[in-house]
């Protein structure tokens, strides 16, 4: 099959939704174009912002650090050591993390959980997969805002795609959960309250072209899933929207990009965030979750 832009090249992806079949050049190509485009749409940043990327080691996570350093950005990493030893997770998904920071020549901050609060996430895991993940992802977004907003960065990038976007969508939607419905966005804008603008660039792309343009442009990065991350929820639901995809070419960008538009009919006002009384970060109880999870033992 030749590529539908070029008409010279062999397509190496067939991108069903748009009926577009694209060789190499053309795919990287119009990546880069929409990535610029989404950055743009949404006002995520500016070329003078301070960019911290939350890096795992991961595809997503790369290819957004090396597309925003091509692209002129100040963008820095951030790579949270979770202490997983199953597998060697964290060593090694910490070592693509330095060297992608070694080729981009971008400096990584490293917060090594264990180190810091004397727990990593199987300490703190309960008793199933999916317990580990919530612990984990609270951990996570605590930590992530904590130092974003401490080292003085303008946002936070995290490497979201489409896959993850439907999915936590989806989620939401099967339970009609207002709360989290009203604040799934590209943008999540600074609350002066001490959370710090979130943006996801990557929301525009499915993972098998994420995965394709790191393939393409020869990044290292770690294939590995999580050993945590069997059974989870999540890759339970991006299978079914496979599979609805794959029976209905382009339902997953139509039903994010739909719910953006009525998004608004599940946003509320929310009361301003107390100071959590350990850490001293904003939460609406009187002791925030991260601090909750890290001493078991508080009310
Ligand atoms: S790192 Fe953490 Fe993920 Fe591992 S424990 Fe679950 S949430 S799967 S992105
Ligand atoms: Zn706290």
């Amino acid at each position: 099959m030749r590529c539908k832009i070029c008409r010279k090249e062999k397509a190496v992806i067939n991108i069903k939704s748009y009926l577009l079949s694209l060789c190499k050049d053309c795919f990287v190509d119009r990546f880069r174009r929409q990535l610029r485009h989404t950055i743009k749409q949404y006002r995520m940043f500016g070329p003078n912002d301070r960019i911290l990327i939350a890096v795992s080691g991961g595809k997503d996570s790369s290819v957004l650090w090396y597309l925003l350093t091509e692209m002129g950005y100040q963008a820095d990493g951030l790579y949270i050591d979770l202490g997983i030893e199953k597998n060697q997770y964290s060593l090694r998904s910490k070592e693509y993390a330095q060297q992608l920071s070694q080729s981009l020549k971008r400096p990584l901050l490293v917060y090594d959980l264990r180190t810091n609060t004397g727990k990593g996430i199987p300490d703190l895991k309960g008793h199933s997969n999916r317990k580990s993940c919530s612990v984990c992802g609270k951990i996570k977004r605590h930590f992530m805002n904590k130092i974003a907003r401490e080292k003085g960065y303008d946002c936070l990038a995290t490497g979201h795609n489409l896959d993850d976007e439907t999915a936590a969508l989806l989620q939401s939607t099967l339970r009609w959960q207002q709360h989290y419905l009203g604040r799934q966005a590209p943008v999540l804008e600074e609350r002066e309250e001490g959370f710090v603008r979130k943006v996801k660039p990557l929301v525009r792309f499915t993972e098998k072209e994420v995965a394709l343009f790191a393939f393409l442009s020869q990044l290292p990065y770690l294939e590995d899933e999580c050993p945590y991350a069997k059974g989870a929820t999540t890759l339970f639901l991006k299978d079914i929207l496979n599979q609805i995809e794959e029976r209905s070419p382009g339902t997953k960008l139509a039903f994010y990009q739909e719910f953006l538009k009525i998004k608004a009919l599940f946003q509320r006002e929310l009361p301003p965030p107390n100071q959590c009384m350990i850490c001293g970060m904003p939460t609406t109880a009187q002791i925030c979750s991260a601090c909750k999870i890290l001493s078991p033992s508080l009310p």
